[in-house]
């Protein structure tokens, strides 16, 4: 079923006259003065329902809107997807809060094997392989790869000077007859530093401060074990007492070392990843795209479908999630000011150039790690958009002159850079597009981003999560200070109480399951082009996905832990949860 949308639609008298079978047409190919007069009339119209806010300072602009009803009805979920948004999250809800009520009648909350007393009926085959081997070094490094984070991970040629990580120490954990000094110049060395959480305000929830800390861990690429961490600091300025856990530290204590590190990778992946580099930079595009471009606009046709529902979504987060008394506020040791503090941290240091896959893994020297499945498929997928994107931009745009003359994209790239992505001149995008080739990278970020990055940060996040001690989402002591004092009291007085681990089940749950309405990625139902070329391009995108799609599958067989969050058929054509 495909359905068509008007291109124009304009009054006259009183008939509303709506053209659908619109060729896309750029504004200097309209001849007739009623066509441009419509095209002005339209835009003018559009700036007027939407309108920029800043939610607050120092991150990207979004819709003026208190809530999602003051949304344009075009805009406003239809009633199916709101029902199951709706009913999904009571359902869920409800079901943990049976659960909780199971539990306070039940004994104590006293093991970790407790938290296998709400690990029912919400499971997913890997979340129940993660409550299995979530304490094995190699399940915790394999996460930097595959699991719902996989951005963080870095190379490390020389050690930072604040984690004094010694030869000695690690020796142990290395390869026979290597030492730490080789396998640095080697490239076998990786690191991720947590160093944005250091000083991020923490929550008070229910009258209890909760606690933050901005880890350092050190990997190994073992040439047998693979990817395995080496050593942990939980301190970023660290005194001459600070520990640094080694793997052979008593159990508990590297144990929780482990977990301080994951419960920072909940914030970074929630907060950063997820909210701020996927929902926060769209919907910029979104509504730069409806303020500037009329529906008939070649570019408007190729990504409306990439924004669907956005707004809407992003306007129930900035409600229910991220408000002062929303779902951070009650359970997440970042809710509260913390939230805001690293969302601006992350955003002044954002690039447009992290945005894009291909420079994004040279940047972070991880081109030859091994195993690093969402890399593989990402560049994968990341040729896939390119390739549509300069097929339909050159059905339209045949030299730079075009896209220099065309003065309404002109005015999107204008908005996009100096509204939406206001106050960083270092965001690395300017506010024109001189070239063809700028003007397709842009798109491909934007698809990209809309598509396969939101599918590998937002799926995996019930399979990651729901075990809670590998993903806790608050920590409720400060991190350990003594490797000798770590007991199983402190690490279940440390993690998330029984109800917190409830509603981090149930959010995640719900934002991690299947879409029921989902359109998958490059199925275009809704019919914006009609012009045989441009069908035969998204055709061809298609059939390119359709390959995609089944290299994953292949390259899956026989792993006993499959990375499937890429599977073209399994990514969403727009952020619409
Ligand atoms: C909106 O009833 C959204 O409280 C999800 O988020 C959940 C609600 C409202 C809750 C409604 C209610 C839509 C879209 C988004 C995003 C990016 C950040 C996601 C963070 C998820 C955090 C999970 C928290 C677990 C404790």
């Amino acid at each position: 079923d495909t359905q068509t949308f008007p291109c124009y639609c304009w009054l006259v008298g009183d008939v509303k006259v709506e053209v659908r079978e619109g060729t896309a047409k750029k504004l200097n190919e309209e001849i007739l003065p009623q066509e441009l007069a419509h095209r002005t009339a339209e835009l003018q119209q559009r700036q007027k329902t939407y309108r920029w806010q800043a939610w607050a300072p120092g991150i990207p602009k979004c819709i003026d809107a208190k809530s999602e009803a003051d949304l344009h009805p075009d805009d406003r979920f239809a009633n199916e997807k709101r029902s199951d948004f709706e009913g999904s999250l009571h359902y869920a809800l409800l079901e943990l809060s049976l659960k909780k009520l199971a539990i306070r009648f039940g004994k104590s909350w006293d093991d970790l094997d407790d938290f296998k007393r709400i690990f029912w009926k919400l499971k997913s085959p890997i979340a129940e392989y993660t409550m299995k081997h979530w304490k094995e070094d190699w399940f915790f490094g394999y996460q930097f790869l595959n699991g719902s984070n996989p951005r963080m991970i870095g190379r490390c040629r020389i050690l930072p000077s604040n984690f004094p990580v010694s030869g000695d120490m690690v020796q142990a954990f290395l390869s026979p007859n290597t030492t730490l000094d080789k396998e640095l110049k080697a490239g076998n060395i990786y690191l991720v530093d947590h160093g944005i959480m250091d000083g991020v305000p923490a929550n008070v929830i229910r009258t209890l401060k909760q606690h933050i800390a901005a880890p350092l861990c050190l990997l190994y690429e073992h040439p047998d074990s693979g990817l395995i961490p080496i050593a942990i600091q939980l301190e970023q300025n660290p005194s001459r007492d600070t520990p640094i856990f080694l793997p052979s530290d008593p159990h508990l204590a590297w144990l929780l070392a482990k977990m301080w590190v994951r419960h920072a990778e909940f914030q970074v992946f929630q907060v950063l990843s997820h909210l701020l580099h996927t929902h926060l930079v769209s919907e910029v595009i979104c509504v730069a795209t409806l303020r500037q471009l009329p529906a008939v606009h070649p570019i408007y046709k190729l990504l409306t479908p990439h924004l669907k529902y956005t707004l809407e979504i992003n306007c129930r987060a900035r409600t229910q999630l991220i408000s002062p008394d929303g779902i951070f506020k009650r359970v997440v040791s970042t809710g509260g000011d913390g939230l805001l503090v690293l969302t601006q941290r992350a955003y002044r240091v954002l690039t447009y150039r992290s945005l894009q896959p291909n420079f994004d893994f040279v940047d972070r020297g991880v081109t030859k790690l091994k195993d690093y499945f969402y890399r593989d498929h990402t560049l994968l997928i990341w040729d896939a958009i390119h390739n549509f994107v300069s097929r339909m931009v050159s059905l339209y745009y045949s030299s730079d002159s075009e896209v220099q003359q065309d003065t309404e994209l002109q005015a999107w790239i204008k908005e996009i850079v100096d509204e939406g992505f206001v106050e960083r001149p270092e965001f690395g995008l300017a506010n024109e597009l001189k070239t063809k080739e700028e003007l397709i990278t842009l798109l491909s970020v934007v698809i990209f981003t809309t598509t396969a990055q939101h599918a590998a940060t937002n799926n995996g996040q019930f399979d990651w999560c729901a075990w809670v001690p590998n993903t806790p989402c608050t920590m409720r002591q400060p991190p350990p200070t003594d490797k000798d004092a770590v007991t199983m009291g402190l690490i279940i007085d440390t993690l998330p109480d029984i109800s917190q681990s409830c509603v981090q089940m149930a959010i995640t749950w719900h934002l991690g399951r299947v879409q029921p309405d989902a359109i998958p990625m490059g199925q275009y139902v809704e019919q914006y082009f009609v012009e045989p070329a441009a069908l035969q391009v998204i055709e061809t995108l298609k059939q390119e996905l359709k390959d995609i799609e089944e290299q994953i599958i292949k390259q899956n067989e026989g792993l006993e832990l499959q990375y499937l969050y890429l599977c073209p058929s399994r990514i969403e054509n727009s952020i619409t949860i």
